[in-house]
Parts: structure tokens; sequence; C-alpha cells
């Protein structure tokens, strides 16, 4: 469905705007500049201009802190998956966002942030994570449909960050995309099991689909005409597609599987545009997309408290760690004396 080969031509639908000016030498505000033109990759010990720096770091840290709590509303599942062989692979899921969640962590350090800080910023409620995740996953259909859905947009975002300008970022996307890949196979292919199944079953499906697809859609985020980062980090390399287009991208991928799967799309705009060779569809909530994501959804407080109580309980590993690693520095002191 959504392969690495999935193939993202550079049509920004945005509005060129000139590269950041910046205080540094203008010799390596140049070597930078040509870099980006030359669609080159920009590596951690390169000079970077600094707001380059804080847009990658603000990005990179929100979606590192996405992929965690995205593990909460499957996580919870866990215990309660219809047969083993759901609930395997449902645990190998949940831990492959957990690692997504690390290499991306790792990839904003690069740039100069602690993961302390990282972690503060989301545990203080500052940093946000994906407005997606605030939402309840209320039955089995839920699950099926984030695997299809929300790992389907995920996807459509993720796939073009693959050639992002700044490399650790870049090469983590790749191997986070095929990853994300399986996830949304696993989440269709458990679907069409329930579509074949008893009448509750498909009417499960149907309820499912129809409270996820409007946040699936605002997932891509803001209209292009109000997203306050995107001309710039669209001319950085950082961005390859607009939200606009990208969420275009994905209804148009959705609605030939929705077909083969045998649900309705709950969206009566929904229709061939044989002008502009796409899907028209219609208004997105965006009042409610911005209520939760400035905190009122309906789980983020529930998400936010499990996150930080996550982290204190895990204290006394990370002390433990810390401790042994001192234990050896001291070994290997007195060993070389
Ligand atoms: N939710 O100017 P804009 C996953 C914020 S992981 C919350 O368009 P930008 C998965 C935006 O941050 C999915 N906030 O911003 C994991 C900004 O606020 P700040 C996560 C949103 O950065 C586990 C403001 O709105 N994917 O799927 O150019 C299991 C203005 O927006 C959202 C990523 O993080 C939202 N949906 O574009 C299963 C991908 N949308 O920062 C699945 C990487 C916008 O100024 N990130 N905002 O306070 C991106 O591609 C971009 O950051 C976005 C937003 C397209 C999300």
């Amino acid at each position: 469905m959504y392969t690495q080969s999935f193939n993202v031509p550079d049509t920004p639908g945005l509005r060129s705007v000139p590269l950041a000016p910046s205080t540094e030498s203008a010799e390596s505000q140049a070597r930078f500049d040509n870099k980006i033109d030359a669609d080159g990759k920009i590596e951690p010990q390169d000079w970077m201009p600094e707001a380059y720096r804080k847009t990658l770091v603000r990005q990179i840290s929100q979606h590192a802190h996405s992929e965690i709590v995205g593990m909460l509303p499957e996580g919870n599942w866990i215990s309660r998956a219809p047969s083993l062989k759901r609930k395997t692979i449902l645990i190998a899921k949940v831990q492959d966002e957990g690692g997504h969640g690390l290499y991306l962590y790792s990839a904003a350090e690069t740039l100069g942030t602690s993961r302390d800080q990282m972690l503060e910023g989301l545990h203080s409620g500052k940093a946000k994570y994906s407005s997606i995740f605030n939402y309840p996953t209320l039955n089995w259909a839920d699950l099926g449909v984030v695997g299809w859905l929300v790992d389907g947009a995920a996807i459509m975002n993720q796939i073009p960050l693959c050639r992002c300008s700044y490399g650790p970022y870049a090469r983590a996307m790749i191997r986070v995309c095929k990853e994300e890949s399986f996830h949304q196979r696993q989440g269709y292919e458990a679907l069409l099991v329930m579509m074949k199944g008893t009448v509750e079953q498909k009417a499960m499906v149907q309820d499912a689909v129809n409270r996820w697809w409007w946040k699936c859609l605002a997932m891509f985020g803001p209209p292009d005409a109000d997203s306050p980062h995107s001309a710039q980090a669209m001319r950085w390399g950082i961005k390859r597609i607009s939200n606009d287009d990208l969420r275009q991208k994905f209804v148009d991928a959705t609605v030939p599987q929705a077909k083969v799967l045998g649900v309705t799309l709950p969206d009566p705009d929904l229709k061939w545009n044989e002008e502009r060779q796409h899907h028209d569809y219609g208004q997105i909530d965006w009042d409610e997309f911005w209520s939760t994501v400035n905190g009122n959804g309906p789980c983020n407080k529930e998400r936010l408290a499990t996150r930080v109580k996550a982290h204190n309980d895990g204290q006394w590993v990370r002390d433990a760690a810390l401790a042994y690693s001192r234990k050896r520095q001291t070994q290997a002191i007195k060993e070389a004396a």
C-alpha cells in the first residue's frame, strides 16, 4: 500500500520564501544555502542557522513524543487482544513505536538538545505531540482502524521526510517508514477479517471508521494558509510536501481501500472531481483540532499523567544504570593504574 518506493514529486504547494537571514559569517551561510539548493544533506558537525536547528529540534522532538505517547492507546489493548496471534502482533507494533521514539530522540540529540530537556518539554505540557493520540481506543475495531488510517496517515507524512535535508532525521525515517508500512497493513488485514465476520463485527468497524476518519485528516496539520512553519520548512528541505497536498494524497489513496474493505467514509461531500483528478472532501473541524492540540481533547490529561508516571517509575532503572557505569569506570581506572 505505502512503501519505500512511494513516489513523491517535488511540487511545493506553498509560496517560496527567502532563506532566513543569519548573523553568522556570510561564508558559512553561503555554504549551507548551496548545500540546501543542491539538495544535499546537512550533518550534525556542519554549520547551520540557529533557526534551522530550532525548527528541527521542535519537529523531531514532537515527532519522538508522538511515537512514545502513541504507544498508549494501543498498549491498553495488549491484554485484551482477541487471539494470541493478534496479541503477538500488537506487542511487536507497540515495541516498534517505542523504538521509533528512541531513534528520533537520538536524531534530535545530535542538534545539541539533551533528552532530559526534550522530556521536560513533554512532561510539562510545553511540547506538542500528535493530536491523534488524545482520542480513546474504545474497542478492538479501533485498533484495526488505528493501524489502517492513523499509521496510513503517518506514512503518507513520513515518506517525504526520508528525503529531509537533515541527515540523521532522514536516515531515521527510512527505518521508521519500513516498520510503519507493516503496521498499516496489519491494521487493514485485521479489519478485513472483521468485515468477513458477524453483523456486529462489521458495525464495529464502521463505527470506528466514523469516529477516526476526520481526526486522521487533521493529523496532517492546519491548512497551508494557516501553517506558520510550512513555507520556511519547505525552503529548507525539511518538509517536501505541504500539509494540504499530503492530506489530499491520503484521501485519494484511502477511498479505494475503503471500497475493498466495504466501509463508508463518513463524509457526504467526498466525491471524485474529474477536473482536479482528486477527491473533493468536506470541512475539517479545526476548532476541535486546536482545542485538542491545546490540551482539551478527551484523553490529553490521562496521556500526560501516564507518561509522567512511567518516567518517574523508571527513575530507579536510570539510577541503577548510572551507578553501574560509575562503578565500571572506577574499576577501569584502578586496573589501568
Ligand atoms: N498534532 O505550521 P505547522 C505516528 C502544530 S507519529 C499536534 O503546519 P509543522 C504514530 C505544529 O506542531 C505522528 N500539533 O507545523 C506513532 C505547530 O505548533 P508549534 C507524528 C500539530 O511542524 C505511534 C502548529 O500546529 N508525526 O503517526 O510545519 C503509533 C502549526 O502547524 C499537528 C510527526 O510528528 C498535529 N496533528 O507541520 C502510530 C511527523 N499538526 O510546534 C502512529 C513529523 C500541526 O509551533 N512532523 N501541529 O507549537 C511533521 O511532519 C510536522 O511537524 C507536522 C506539522 C506536519 C505535524
